[in-house]
Order: C-alpha cells, then structure tokens, then sequence
C-alpha cells in the first residue's frame, strides 16, 4: 500500500498514527505541499481534489479523503479497533473526532491560509489570530466531549478521537497556541505522543521531514 502523504499534512498524519496502530505497513510517497505538486497534474491524477493524503491498495485501488480511509482501515483491519462496538458510544467517539477533524482543521489548509494571509491581506498576524481563534474553538468543544479521566480520549486505548486529535495539536504548536486552557487535551498529547504508533507518525520523523519550513 502506497500513502500519499506530506510530513506536516494533519490529515496524512491521521492516517500514518491509525497505520501504525494497526500494524499495516505502506510506502510513503511524498507530496510536497509548499512546492505545489498536489496541484500538479500527477498528483491529480490520483486525487483529483489535489489534497493529500491518498492511499493506493496493492491492486491499485486509490481512496481518499482521511475520515473515509480511516472507516475503510478499521473495517479492512479490525485490530485493535479505532471505536468502540456500542453505538451510542461510538457516535460520541467520532463527534469529538470531527470537532476537530471537520469543524476545525479545513479552517487552516494551507490554500486556507494563503487566501487569509494575501488575498485578504490580513498579513502574518492576521493569520495568527484566525488560527487561534478557529483552533481555541475546536479545543473547547473537544476538551468538553472527551471522556474527563480515562488514560486516552475515549477509554484505556488509543482510537479515532485521539488520531484526529493529536495532529491538531502539533498545529496548535505550529502557531504558538498556548495549551493552558485546554488541561486534559495537553495531557491527552503527552499519553499519545509516548505510544509508539503515534512518536513514528510525528511528522519530524517522517522521511520527508525538512529542518525548518
Ligand atoms: N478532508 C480532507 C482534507 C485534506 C487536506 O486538507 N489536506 C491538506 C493537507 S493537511 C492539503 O492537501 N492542503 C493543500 C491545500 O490546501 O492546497 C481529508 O481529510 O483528507
């Protein structure tokens, strides 16, 4: 399996952590976001939305779209599994996934930020204070529908919550966002970063990784 990914992309980052969970090996094929090559026609070839990731299956078949490969992973690789089987539980799981994952992260894609930066002209500072913004958003709501006091977000194991979670987080540290107000995500952070799945997803360790960008 191929993976169609960027060291600092937060949705191919998702997919490198649920990955590694599952023990399923890929060759990571790099995409590099800030030379513009997903928009080349290449790499629109395998995702015509020219977002990374993508995920090619040894028979060729291409998915996209991080959520959707995530559902595809944890039907196609039970174990361990990235929900729980109840569900009313499993909704809860995925809603705090997707504060983050939908409500929060489109919000700061890097055509996102270009737009907000030059188009609108709000400079540098401007795009600081859209990220703070949108990201304190997602966090609030995510530090409010994560369980208060299990080991991850959801439970003694790592799953979906987490994997939307933590690539946001890296973000935030991106921007210079201050975790203080968030106490139970920034402790989420240091449990899921000291997992093994989630440290070989980081993306400084991430062959495409570049000193500084
Ligand atoms: N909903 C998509 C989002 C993918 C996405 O936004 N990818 C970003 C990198 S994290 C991207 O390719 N950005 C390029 C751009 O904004 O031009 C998914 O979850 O896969």
């Amino acid at each position: 399996m191929k993976l169609y990914t960027y060291w600092r992309s937060g949705a191919a980052y998702r997919l490198r952590i649920a990955l590694n969970l599952k023990g399923v090996p890929y060759d990571p094929v790099p995409v590099n976001l800030l030379k513009g090559e997903h928009r080349e026609d290449a790499y629109r070839a395998v995702n015509p939305a020219g977002l990374v990731p993508a995920v090619e299956l040894n028979d060729g078949q291409v998915l996209t779209q991080s959520l959707a490969i995530l559902d595809w992973l944890d039907r196609a690789f039970p174990q361990p599994p990235l929900f729980p089987r109840e569900p009313v539980a499993r909704a809860r799981v995925m809603s705090a996934g997707m504060a983050i994952a939908v409500d929060t992260h489109p919000l700061q894609n890097v055509s996102v930020m270009a737009y907000v930066r030059d188009d609108l002209g709000h400079g540098k500072s401007g795009a600081f204070t859209w990220q703070h913004h949108w990201m304190s958003r997602g966090f609030d709501a995510f530090e409010k529908l994560c369980d208060p006091d299990t080991r991850f977000a959801f439970g003694e194991a790592p799953g979906y919550a987490d994997i939307c979670l933590i690539p946001q987080v890296y973000n935030a540290h991106r921007w210079r966002l201050d975790l203080t107000p968030w106490p139970r995500i920034a402790a989420l952070e240091a449990v899921c970063l000291a997992h093994p799945a989630f440290d070989a997803a980081r993306p400084e360790n991430q062959p495409d990784a570049e000193k500084e960008a």
